[in-house]
């Protein structure tokens, strides 16, 4: 088999670099090691950026997300498209874009390969990379020009790079989060982002029926301790205000535990293997930002490819990892800044949490602390 990109994973990063590059007239085939069934049912992320649905939209992809996404412009408190030139967020579930990505994809002729086993990465640092893998009971191997690497954190891509060419950054968190989806109207129009004396918690959703709400947990905690009814009243008493406003509930659709974790690895990029989405750099999701990250690695790879393919120049390509790096640093501190003002540490004592307590007044009440949350949060413009 041979192909001019070979992608190893269909999550965002994987599907949108598929799509742009059949746009630019560049083949490609996606490798996914799980069903597609799987991935358009994996619930994760929910907010997209004004970059990312315009990136879709000006794709043609974005026909499902304009009639069912939700448009917001604000969070609760704050203000974000009139402090941002009126730049909004769309709440829009991550399985919802990856059943958009794949059926156009797959609809247009594109070759996804799912359920494929033993990836393995070869001669990365030649002209003719090439990826083996097992797929309907038989070996195979996938000759290509480039690797794009997009097969998420735990994926073979980053490790398939020789020791000592990587440098990691990263940290950890000493707090998960509990996720769930409920089927119950959202109990407020806006994301509402809550520091409370018993931990942080926010509440999001996913339709006008879905609520989808997370609370800070221990990152050792073990789901078989949170029943329903637990979960219900850990969230009602973290919400409680004194305004007579109440968490409407429903059953449970789904629940699951994220650890939290900054990290990043320098360069994005070995030979003809581009690393793109969380396969180089993960962020805690309180930024709500992974997905959007993902989304703008590749728009760059893709960019620097037609380039590259066009004109034979490679002075993008070669550009790629730092270009990219100046906006994962941007929001790595962004993601790092809003989990930190809003989560409960452990070691911390009461100069720290009234620290804490005065950075978020001072974020809702002055405009110029808001614009700067605002800007970053509905996702600063390409450069
Ligand atoms: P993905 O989505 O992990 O996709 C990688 C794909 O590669 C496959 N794979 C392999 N395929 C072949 N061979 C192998 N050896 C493979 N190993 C793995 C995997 O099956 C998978 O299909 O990475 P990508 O594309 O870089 O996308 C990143 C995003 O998924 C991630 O950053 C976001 O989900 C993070 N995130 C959020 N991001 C946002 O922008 N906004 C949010 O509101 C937001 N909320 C969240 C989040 C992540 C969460 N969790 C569960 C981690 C909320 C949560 C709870
Ligand atoms: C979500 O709706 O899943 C969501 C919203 C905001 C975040 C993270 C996740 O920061």
């Amino acid at each position: 088999m041979r192909t001019q990109v070979g992608i190893v994973g269909a999550g965002p990063a994987g599907l949108v670099l598929t799509h742009l590059l059949a746009r630019a007239g560049i083949d490609s085939v996606v490798l996914e090691n799980r069903s597609r069934g799987y991935i358009e049912q994996r619930v994760r992320a929910g907010v997209l950026e004004q970059n990312t649905v315009d990136l879709l939209r000006e794709n043609g992809l974005a026909q499902r997300l304009d009639r069912e996404g939700l448009v917001h412009h604000g969070l609760d408190r704050i203000p974000l498209s009139e402090l941002t030139g009126g730049r909004a967020i769309t709440v829009y579930g991550q399985q919802e874009v990856v059943k958009d990505l794949v059926k156009a994809r797959l609809e247009a002729g594109g070759e996804i390969l799912f359920e494929v086993d033993d990836v393995s990465l070869h001669e990365l640092d030649s002209e003719r990379p090439a990826i083996r893998f097992r797929h309907d009971g038989g070996d195979h191997e996938l000759r290509c020009d480039v690797v794009a690497g997009c097969d998420g954190y735990h994926g073979i891509s980053r490790p398939s790079i020789p020791a000592g060419v990587l440098t990691g950054y990263e940290r950890e968190y000493p707090f998960a989060w509990l996720g769930i989806l409920a089927e119950a109207p959202p109990s407020s129009e806006e994301l509402i982002y809550c520091s409370s004396e018993r931990g942080f918690a926010l509440h999001s959703m996913r339709s006008p029926k879905v609520t989808r709400l997370y609370l800070q947990v221990d990152p050792a905690e073990d789901l078989a301790n949170w029943p329903d009814e637990h979960i219900w009243e850990e969230l009602r008493a973290r919400f409680a205000t004194d305004d007579g406003w109440a968490l409407a509930d429903g059953p449970l659709l789904e629940k699951g535990i994220t650890s939290m974790r900054s990290f990043v690895v320098e360069p994005m990029q070995y030979g003809r293997l581009y690393l793109a989405g969380d396969a180089a750099h993960i962020v805690p999701a309180t930024g709500a930002k992974g997905l959007n990250l993902a989304v703008a690695d590749v728009r760059i790879l893709a960019e620097a490819l037609e380039v590259w393919y066009r004109t034979g120049r490679s002075d993008l390509l070669d550009a790629y990892s730092a270009a990219c790096l100046r906006r994962v640093w941007r929001v790595q501190q962004f993601s790092w800044w809003m989990t930190s003002m809003l989560h409960l540490f452990d070691d911390q004592g009461g100069f720290d949490r009234r620290l804490q307590l005065s950075q978020l007044a001072y974020v809702c009440s002055s405009t110029a602390a808001a614009t700067s949350l605002a800007e970053n949060y509905v996702g600063l413009p390409y450069v």
